[in-house]
């Protein structure tokens, strides 16, 4: 059975997700964030040396990186669904938000939460730390967030889904930047398509279901 080593407020509840859409059984081995740090526990290395969350188990398989996992599990599990047909141009959409959602929407965001905690630098360099942190967040960081919202507003207003009119995995995979961009990047009404899209997943069955399982979900801001 497939064991997701599973973080609260994490990454990996997207996975549980994906497991409760396809209805493969599961089981899930819990870790939390130290409450000071926000990092994972050591025992998560001793699973996989990255010690990040997700990491699933699955007989002798080990894998880290939720998009290789997401692959795998389709791969295993999927029977063809929840992606789009080999060659379609559907495929390619898929395939694209698949690796943007953590290999370019997730960099700023993360980059946005370690300078807004430079706030609670010592006191002593508060004043110079702040300093930079608003220097690199208004040069790089934000306008890199708002351009990468303003893409995916628009993608969303061209199809009801992010690989085209029917729901799939790269959906699941997008969830978590456009989660994190409302906790800590001000995404709100004015870019209706994505709302309407959190909307929507919100109110699915599984997305429920994998919450329930999976526990506290509060995205870090
Ligand atoms: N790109 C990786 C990112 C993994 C990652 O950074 N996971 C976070 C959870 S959202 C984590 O484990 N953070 C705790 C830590 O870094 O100690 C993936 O999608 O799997």
């Amino acid at each position: 059975m497939v064991i997701v080593h599973h973080l609260n407020n994490s990454r990996s509840q997207r996975l549980l997700w994906l497991l409760e859409e396809l209805g493969v059984l599961y089981d899930i081995k819990r870790y939390q964030r130290d409450p000071k740090t926000m990092l994972a526990p050591p025992e998560l290395r001793k699973v996989h040396p990255l010690g990040k969350s997700p990491v699933i188990t699955d007989g002798d398989v080990t894998l880290a990186e939720s998009g290789a996992i997401m692959e795998y599990v389709l791969e295993k599990f999927g029977r063809g669904r929840l992606m789009p047909k080999p060659g379609s141009p559907e495929k390619l959409r898929f395939t694209f938000w698949m690796h943007f959602a953590e290999g370019s929407a997730m960099p700023p965001l993360v980059m946005k939460l370690v300078l807004d905690r430079m706030g609670k630098a010592p006191l002593l360099v508060r004043p110079i730390a702040n300093a930079i942190a608003r220097k690199v967040k208004k040069g790089f960081v934000e306008p890199n967030i708002n351009r990468q919202l303003d893409y995916m507003e628009s993608e969303l207003n061209r199809s009801t889904w992010f690989a085209g009119s029917e729901f799939t995995a790269a959906d699941i995979q997008m969830s978590f930047p456009i989660e994190a961009a409302t906790a800590r990047a001000g995404l709100d009404a004015s870019r209706p398509r994505l709302m309407e899209f959190l909307a929507r997943i919100h109110a699915r069955e599984a997305y429920r279901a994998a919450l329930e399982r999976g526990g506290e979900y509060r995205l870090l801001r």
